[in-house]
């Protein structure tokens, strides 16, 4: 009878033990996290699929006004709350998608973190992306391919690559053509300052004929 209170026991004590394993170093979406460098403003990114476009620290703000420091930094937590250390880079990955059709899309690779996790569970999105498309949307953190449930980051992603298929061509530049003669699009304001004008047709052309890698 004793024996056998104490194998209940030891079923609950191995239990728990496995449950608390099963937990830890397993990114948990809900406790991680991803903040931008300026947060409170939307901020938007010019990318290209050459790498060529702009750094996270060079972003756009939305409306106009500038660029500033758009950089994420993200800190990955386990379900017990401890600092997943050394995760590598290439699982954690953003993604922008406006949910009605238009969305970045990334180069094979060409949007994951800087570096892997540190000793705090942190590192950064802060280099140029190999990037086209875009999205008015916030920007999301994936781990593995799954989002970070605590939320985004305010920051909307564009490139002359306007049809996203990895290659500023002349579609892109028809395309453009349309809004500049037609009505607004945030697709082809490159700059974000609310006006599709001849500062947008620069950074077209210093787009023409860039490619993913
Ligand atoms: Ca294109
Ligand atoms: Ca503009």
């Amino acid at each position: 009878m004793v024996l056998r209170k104490l194998m209940g026991v030891l079923m609950v004590a191995l239990v728990v033990c496995v449950a608390s394993m099963a937990a830890a170093n397993v990114p948990d979406l809900g406790l991680s996290t991803a903040v931008s460098a300026t947060p409170g403003q939307t901020l938007s990114l010019y990318n290209l699929p050459d790498g060529g476009g702009n750094a996270f620290t060079a972003a756009y703000i939305l409306g106009g006004g500038g660029q500033v420091d758009g950089t994420i930094t993200v800190t990955l937590k386990d379900g017990l709350g401890a600092n997943i250390v050394n995760y590598p880079f290439e699982d954690l990955t953003l993604a922008c998608d406006d949910g009605l059709g238009q969305a970045m899309v990334p180069c094979v690779g060409g949007a994951s973190a800087d570096g892997n996790t540190d000793a705090f569970g942190q590192t950064t999105f802060s280099f140029a992306m190999n990037a086209g498309g875009w999205a008015a949307a916030n920007t999301e953190v994936l781990v593995a391919g799954a989002a970070l449930t605590s939320g985004g980051v305010a920051l909307q992603m564009n490139s002359p690559d306007i049809n996203g298929n990895g290659t500023v061509e002349l579609s892109d530049v028809s395309i453009f053509s349309s809004t500049f003669y037609g009505s607004y699009s945030y697709g082809a304001d490159f700059n974000a300052d609310g006006l599709v004008a001849l500062s947008d047709v620069a950074l077209l052309a210093a787009g023409v004929g860039s490619a993913c890698p």
